[in-house]
């Protein structure tokens, strides 16, 4: 009986490592060591990514797999009546995949190592001296998350421009569905009239595509008119006794640690949080110009950077990680090398770690 019952799991435990070696030896391919650990993810097509949120795809042909299967979604929601035309041009390669994923996952076709080869020589241009600094990763990354909001952009507008002039008026802007679901009346000031007015530069009562683009991104704009309206919006947000402008105590619970979180210069020294009145008041007299103990609208125009995030607070975020966790050699830039070292820090977005065998280890 001792002695079946030894043979039976001894017979199992053979199996299973029989079964182990068949698997290591297996059919897929065993000349790329990362690659079966890892599996495409795209993001959700779920809209506009929220605020924070910001992932820009390092690579343009990811960042237009993602926006072509954004679209798709954005088309279904707008347009569920339409019926898609095949397609008259050429498609790129992966478009003949039923799956996008699939064409990413098969590396004969879309091979990490190869793409960023190829894309290398197109970052390393300021100056071209075969090393990516972190400013030249942050620009190529702007020019990438640029040609998304474009395109976000582009799309809202012909989903307004009802009377098809190119331009939007205020009748014709209503917000878009997903966010009147979510808006309360306290933020629902956003899209109000002085936020489109403002948006309006050149003050003709309708905005074209850059002064539409300003109003959906209001962090992004050089428009001083848009500006002093973000900062009026902080100030509306915090005036608790409604006087029009924040004293210390409002500047203290609704401002400074958004202040203090995102400026490097604020945030350098690193104090509890008990002693977080000093660094407070110093900011605060610093933005106080004129000394009346008050902050006005215009007075937070030097930080509102730092309140609202721009594009390129983001794609020098991004940059700066990249950078942090493929420098080998710790000597503040990338060689071509170091990146093809550590491919899947450019990919780490779509890319995710596949643990299913330890998984199934562990719950076994
Ligand atoms: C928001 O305002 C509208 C009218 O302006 C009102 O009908 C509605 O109840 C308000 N909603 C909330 C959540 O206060
Ligand atoms: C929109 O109008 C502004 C202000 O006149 C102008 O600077 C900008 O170039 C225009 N954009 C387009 C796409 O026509
Ligand atoms: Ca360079
Ligand atoms: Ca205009």
């Amino acid at each position: 009986m001792v002695k079946s019952s030894f043979f039976v799991v001894a017979m199992y435990v053979n199996l299973a490592l029989l079964i182990l070696v068949l698997l290591s030896l297996g059919p897929s391919r065993p000349s790329r060591p990362h690659r079966s650990h890892r599996r495409l993810k795209l993001r959700p097509a779920d809209g506009t990514p929220a605020p924070g949120d910001r992932r820009i795809p390092f690579d343009p042909i990811i960042a237009d797999i993602e926006l072509r299967l954004d679209h798709r979604e954005w088309e279904r929601a707008h347009f569920p009546s339409i019926v898609r035309a095949p397609p008259a041009e050429a498609q790129p390669e992966w478009e003949r995949f039923m799956d996008a994923e699939d064409y990413i996952n098969d590396e004969g076709r879309f091979n990490v190592f190869r793409r960023i080869a190829l894309l290398f020589p197109k970052i390393d241009v300021g100056p071209a001296d075969g090393f990516l600094t972190s400013e030249e990763l942050a620009e190529w990354n702007l020019k990438q998350s640029e040609k998304e909001v474009m395109h976000r952009t582009r799309r809202d507008m012909d989903l307004h421009d009802t009377n098809r002039d190119g331009f939007i008026s205020f009748q014709e802007y209503k917000p878009p569905s997903r966010l009147r679901r979510l808006i309360d009346n306290k933020t629902a000031g956003w899209w109000k009239e002085d936020h489109f007015y403002a948006s309006d530069m050149d003050g003709d009562g309708l905005l074209n595509l850059t002064e539409f683009n300003d109003f959906l991104h209001p962090a992004d704009t050089s428009n001083p008119k848009l500006i002093e309206w973000l900062c009026q919006e902080e100030i509306r947000e915090r005036d608790k006794d409604k006087d029009g402008k924040l004293n210390f105590e409002e500047y203290l619970t609704g401002l400074f640690h958004l202040i203090r979180n995102y400026d490097e210069v604020y945030s350098s020294t690193h104090e509890s949080d008990t002693s977080n009145e000093i660094p407070a008041k110093k900011i605060f007299s610093q933005l106080d110009l004129d000394n009346d103990g008050f902050l006005s609208a215009d007075e937070l125009r030097p930080v509102i950077h730092d309140l609202h995030p721009s594009e390129r607070y983001y794609a020098k975020q991004q940059a700066d990680y990249v950078l942090s966790q493929a420098d080998t050699n710790k000597d503040g830039h990338l060689s071509l090398q170091e990146m093809l070292d550590n491919p899947y820090v450019f990919y780490s977005a779509i890319f995710e770690e596949e643990n299913d065998f330890i998984y199934h280890d562990e719950f076994r």
